[in-house]
């Protein structure tokens, strides 16, 4: 709903799967006048600027959508097992249409600035083009992983060549064909792109700092008789994706890595291989605590890339790998390491050589000038908090987001920061957000986020506002259970934010579990919106009751890690 004043009950920043929920949700549940504004020219948040050649999401496609809506989910048809980018903006498209969420999102409007002004109790937004809004409630859903991250190499201004970052691909097809290409980084993008890019490149070479461990994806069109199924399972789908601590619709055995002898692994581990994707992490239920455990999954994967990759010296650099499987982000592929295999793909493992520069036509590596005509930078994100620090968001006294966040991000339940009222971040720091199956989390924060601005509303509370104590608790919670997984041994994770230059390394997501998560929010519902100060500006009182302080546990053993 437009206002002429530029002023509404509730702004949302992003157009992604969580900007498109929450404007169904404050617009037409609550009846509020919301506004959601964009910075690209379409919808679709990630999936709008990631279109680089291989993009393909990794969670399967029936589990990886809307759940709120039954008729939603059931009008949908996907065609493979797991949706690309193209697909899934089809999908948000129809979304938004079903809903006619179009008229209230303003595209190509990139929030530079936002403010808390005291005295009228509302966030006042500046855009790049100078525009201004304001709004009681500001809601972020700016996704996880949508600032790129470009290393600082020198003489990347000198290169004659043209180059991109896979986070923000042209529209337009940029051809390989018969082309020199460098691809730097091998994480997830990187193993999806390296085996599209060579099917055309004259020559493509792979710069690898960490090897990574990667399962086949085993992507393939979908049966009638399966989409009939998932249409037809709906509520049991809901149900699964609901009930487990990473949002996939699949279980974490329960069995424990060496209640299993040799034989009986190989066979698991085998089987899961076969099936492809993601859940080869769910084959144990202590992979992801236990290093002794971890260590036979990532011996049975090391081996697989020696048994695929042809060329010895190759497969010694891929399979070289010095972290726990799933220790990061583990990727899943189509045909990753079989592409070494092609005459027109080298890898080159900066473990030997270091990049020293980019030149006019290519890069000097500490060992040779590799001439190049084309760069790709699959080079990560500034994950997390990166898309709020491009913000300048200042909350009371002119408090800047960016100083308290200095020493990492403080927030209570990754909802809210203290001394930023009114201001929810969906999927925020804090919060199980990239440890999950994003749909999961993003509607379980929307849903809540709804719910505590209707209770607002009801209770004629102005602000409500995280209160110091009890993100200072969740912080420590968030540590704790961070440090219960193989996750914090890995010293180069974007987890760790150690990926980008002078960021602090505070482990950022909430390792938990989004079973264990959701409960805790909606403990916090049940105790008056404990920890949130809400308050009304005709009764300096705070109108929550038992505001700072938990009287249920948030710290109790966790035993299964969100993951
Ligand atoms: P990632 O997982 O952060 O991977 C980035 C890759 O780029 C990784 O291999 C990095 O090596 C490499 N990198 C970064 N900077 C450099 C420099 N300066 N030199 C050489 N190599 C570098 O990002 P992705 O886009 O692959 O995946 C992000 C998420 O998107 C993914 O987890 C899914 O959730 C979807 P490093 O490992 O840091 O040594």
């Amino acid at each position: 709903m437009t206002d002429q004043n530029n002023s509404f009950d509730a702004i949302i920043i992003g157009a992604g799967f969580s900007g498109l929920y929450q404007l169904h949700t404050l617009r037409d549940q609550l009846k509020l006048s919301t506004l959601t504004v964009e910075s690209g020219s379409d919808l679709g948040g990630t999936w709008f600027w990631n279109r680089y050649p291989g993009a393909r999401c990794d969670s399967e496609s029936h589990s990886y959508c809307y759940m709120f809506s039954e008729e939603i989910y059931k009008k949908w048809e996907w065609s493979e097992r797991y949706p690309g980018p193209e697909e899934i903006r089809s999908y948000l498209n129809f979304v938004a249409d079903e809903l006619n969420l179009r008229r209230d999102i303003k595209f190509n409007t990139l929030v530079t600035k936002a403010r808390f002004i005291e005295s009228d109790n509302k966030w006042e937004l500046t855009t790049e083009g100078g525009e201004t809004y304001r709004a009681t409630y500001l809601i972020t859903g700016i996704g996880c992983i949508s600032s790129a991250n470009i290393p600082s190499i020198p003489g990347l201004q000198d290169f004659q060549g043209k180059w991109y970052h896979t986070g923000n691909w042209p529209h337009e097809e940029v051809s390989f064909e018969n082309k020199r290409v460098g691809q730097i980084g091998t994480g997830s993008t990187g193993i999806q792109a390296a085996p599209e890019i060579a099917k055309t490149a004259g020559h493509l070479h792979v710069f690898q700092r960490t090897p990574n461990y990667s399962v086949p994806a085993r992507n393939a069109p979908l049966s009638d008789a399966f989409k009939r199924e998932f249409h037809d399972d709906y509520e049991e789908i809901k149900k699964a994706v609901r009930s487990t601590p990473n949002g996939h619709p699949f279980r974490i055995s329960e069995t424990k890595v060496f209640e299993h002898n040799k034989h009986e692994r190989e066979k698991v581990y085998e089987d899961a291989w076969s099936k492809g994707g993601l859940q080869f992490r769910a084959t144990y239920q202590d992979l992801t605590t236990s290093k002794a455990a971890n260590d036979t999954a990532a011996n049975f994967l090391k081996e697989k890339i020696k048994s695929i990759v042809h060329d010895k010296t190759t497969a010694h650099s891929l399979a070289n790998i010095d972290y726990p499987y799933a220790g990061k982000r583990p990727p899943i592929d189509t045909n990753y390491f079989e592409t070494f295999n092609r005459d027109n793909v080298s890898l080159v493992d900066l473990k030997q050589e270091s990049i020293i520069k980019i030149t006019e036509d290519g890069i000097q590596t500490s060992a040779r000038h590799i001439p190049l005509d084309i760069i790709v930078f699959a080079t990560g994100f500034d994950a997390i908090t990166g898309k709020f620090m491009e913000m300048d968001i200042q909350g009371r006294n002119e408090l800047k987001l960016s100083e308290a966040w200095k020493e990492g991000p403080k927030t209570y339940l990754g909802l809210q920061t203290p001394g930023f009222p009114n201001l929810f971040s969906i999927t925020g720091p804090g919060s199980p957000s990239v440890l999950c199956n994003m749909p999961v989390p993003i509607e379980q924060h929307v849903e809540w986020i709804t719910d505590c601005i209707a209770h607002m509303r009801k209770n004629d509370i102005d602000t409500c506002e995280a209160s110091e104590e009890a993100a200072d608790e969740w912080v420590a919670h968030v540590n704790e259970a961070a440090n219960a997984t193989l996750l914090v041994t890995v010293p180069h994770s974007w987890y760790l934010g150690a990926n980008v230059e002078g960021k602090p390394r505070v482990f950022m997501p909430y390792a938990g579990g989004m079973v264990r998560y959701r409960a805790l929010c909606d403990d916090v519902v049940k105790h008056n919106y404990a920890g949130f100060v809400l308050s009304s500006k005709n009764d300096s009182e705070q109108t929550g009751g038992n505001n700072s302080k938990h009287n249920f546990d948030i710290t109790k053993q966790i035993t299964t890690p969100g993951i």
